[in-house]
């Protein structure tokens, strides 16, 4: 396939001539602005993202679907219009991409549909807040996010905070073990628990900077298609505390049950309770880890596009 998008994907200028002088670009998704995280923090948050990965040298591609297009490098002000509510914006997994372009809707990718565009386009480093995964009551649900298996399919570096601690974080380990998906912490050797630091799994690979984690990357990509999670702990003086998070996990999983909510609704359900009974401390721990991991993303994209030089 062709990195060249048809009309259906537009990549501003901006990020198209990035992609074209081989400079560093970071894409962003647009499922955390419009369907995790509150107003106006959402807004806030997308564009400290881009303020962080441009501090590095990087380009910002925030990714999104307007009137069935897929725009690759929305503005802050076309944000703002995917996230006000009378728009109605759909939640777009990779699977979703295709019916939204010939619906013509308006739409926020998760990770699983940034990266699909990512790879599209020829864009290979991308930052989030924490991954999806394998859900607490997988054995009822069978509800494992697609985040893992788009990771399986598309050549992509994702810069999160492990996985979202509403998660069965083992078994979400595990699924990335078999989906090829190597998992490599940033300066730890544990496996990051979003609003904690420390999610109390090992893991087997850590890197030491940025130019280390380029150069996982592109070693990975001699044996394997995959992508790859790099795993960004937050500060553990910004982590939600263990009391609190436990609690908050408690009262969101409560919830989610008596509503009975199912499929894609069921994240931002969880994370909306966490805001609500956390008194708005969870969406201060999320917008500061996903705004380091945007930073960090940056500096990565750095250092491939200097590698391949
Ligand atoms: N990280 C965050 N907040 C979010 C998400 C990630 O800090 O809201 C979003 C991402 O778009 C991710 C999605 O792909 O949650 C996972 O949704 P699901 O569990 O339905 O696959
Ligand atoms: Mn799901």
């Amino acid at each position: 396939m062709d990195n060249l998008p048809d009309s259906s994907v537009v990549v501003s200028d901006e990020v198209a001539s990035a992609i074209e002088d081989g400079r560093g670009v970071v894409a962003l998704e647009t499922t955390i602005v419009v369907h995790g995280l509150p107003s106006p923090v959402n807004l806030e948050v997308a564009e400290e993202c881009e303020t962080a990965v441009r501090a590095s040298g990087s380009v910002p591609a925030t990714v999104g679907v307007r009137d069935g297009r897929v725009i690759v490098g929305l503005t802050i002000d076309e944000m703002g219009q995917l996230a006000a509510e009378d728009r109605h914006a759909a939640k777009l997994s990779a699977r979703d991409l295709g019916l939204a372009v010939a619906a013509r809707r308006d739409g926020a990718t998760t990770v699983a549909g940034t990266i699909a565009v990512a790879s599209r386009v020829g864009i290979e480093v991308m930052a989030t807040g924490g991954l999806g995964g394998v859900h607490r009551d997988v054995l009822e649900s069978f509800d494992e996010s697609a985040d893992l298996t788009a990771l399986s399919r598309y050549h992509v570096l994702v810069v999160a905070s492990g996985v979202k601690s509403i998660l069965d974080i083992g078994a979400t380990l595990e699924r990335l073990d078999t989906l090829g998906v190597p998992v490599v912490g940033f300066r730890t050797d544990r496996f990051p628990g979003f609003y904690r630091s420390d999610s109390g799994f090992a893991l087997d690979w850590s890197v030491a900077d940025d130019v280390e984690a380029a150069a996982a990357f592109l070693a990975h990509g001699l044996f394997s298609t995959t992508g790859l999670l790099v795993a960004n702990p937050v500060l553990r003086d910004r982590e939600l505390s263990g009391d609190l998070h436990d609690r908050a996990l408690a009262s969101a999983l409560e919830k989610a049950k008596l509503l009975g909510v199912r499929g894609k609704d069921v994240t931002p359900v969880l994370l909306a309770e966490f805001a609500r009974s956390t008194a708005g401390v969870s969406v201060q721990v999320n917008r500061d880890l996903v705004v380091a991991n945007a930073a960090l993303a940056g500096r990565i994209a750095q250092s491939i596009a200097r590698a391949r030089r």
